[in-house]
């Protein structure tokens, strides 16, 4: 494969806070007595904040207008991200330094590309927020995944055209994302349940066999 550029998805990929979702989604739920467990939770992995309330809501027995959507998405992400205040570079997952040095000594440049408006903040608290070339995010994009928009931002930023490009993604909607981008698709976690992946990894260490 002629890969320049690898474009990683955060939470599920380099560090994951999918617990830290899960948690401020449930508190919300059961606030509004909707019925929330795991399994809708995975349903809501690399989709957007208000994307992810509407799924929620498909639950609820009455309707809710938009002003009290904001509000309750604004009530998860306090808890979100007061949980995230709890993280630092020791929850970065395993392998992923592997990758990293590899993609380094083969100058292959590096990207993150996250639905998350709270990105910056996460890599900050990881210690990683002058490790990537370009990074690329939910505040930068109006359509999310499975909209490949997120991956051609990071791949606009990395300066390198999207055939040569790699995504790692544990979301379904992220490998229909990058898919439709025209990149290659490498599933890790829940996104090993995907048929449209061109790779499946258990390990972000695997990555190396790749590039
Ligand atoms: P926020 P990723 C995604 O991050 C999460 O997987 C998804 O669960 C979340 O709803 C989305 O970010 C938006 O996050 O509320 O922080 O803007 O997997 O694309 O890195
Ligand atoms: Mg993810």
């Amino acid at each position: 494969m002629n890969i320049k550029a690898v474009i990683f998805d955060l939470d599920g990929v380099i560090v994951s806070t999918d617990q830290y979702h899960y948690k401020a989604w449930k508190e919300l739920a059961d606030k509004e007595n909707i019925p929330f467990d795991e399994t809708i939770n995975n349903r809501l992995r690399g989709v957007s904040r208000m994307e992810s309330l509407e799924i929620i809501l498909k639950n609820a027995d009455r309707s809710y207008n938009d002003k009290e959507k904001f509000e309750l998405t604004e009530y998860k992400n306090d808890i979100y991200r007061k949980s995230l205040e709890d993280l630092s570079k020791e929850d970065i997952l395993p392998g992923f330094w592997d990758a990293y040095h590899h993609c380094r000594d083969k100058d292959i440049l590096m990207a993150v590309g996250s639905s998350s408006k709270n990105t910056k903040k996460i890599l900050k608290a990881i210690d990683l927020d002058d490790a990537f070339d370009a990074v690329a995010d939910g505040t930068d994009i109006e359509n999310s995944k499975p909209d490949p928009e997120v991956f051609w931002t990071a791949a606009a930023r990395l300066g390198v055209d999207s055939k040569f490009c790699l995504v790692v993604e544990d979301a379904v909607s992220g490998i229909e994302a990058a898919k439709n981008g025209g990149m290659v698709a490498v599933a890790i976690g829940d996104a090993t349940s995907s048929d449209k992946a061109d790779h499946t990894i258990k390990h972000l260490r695997e990555l190396i066999k790749l590039l």
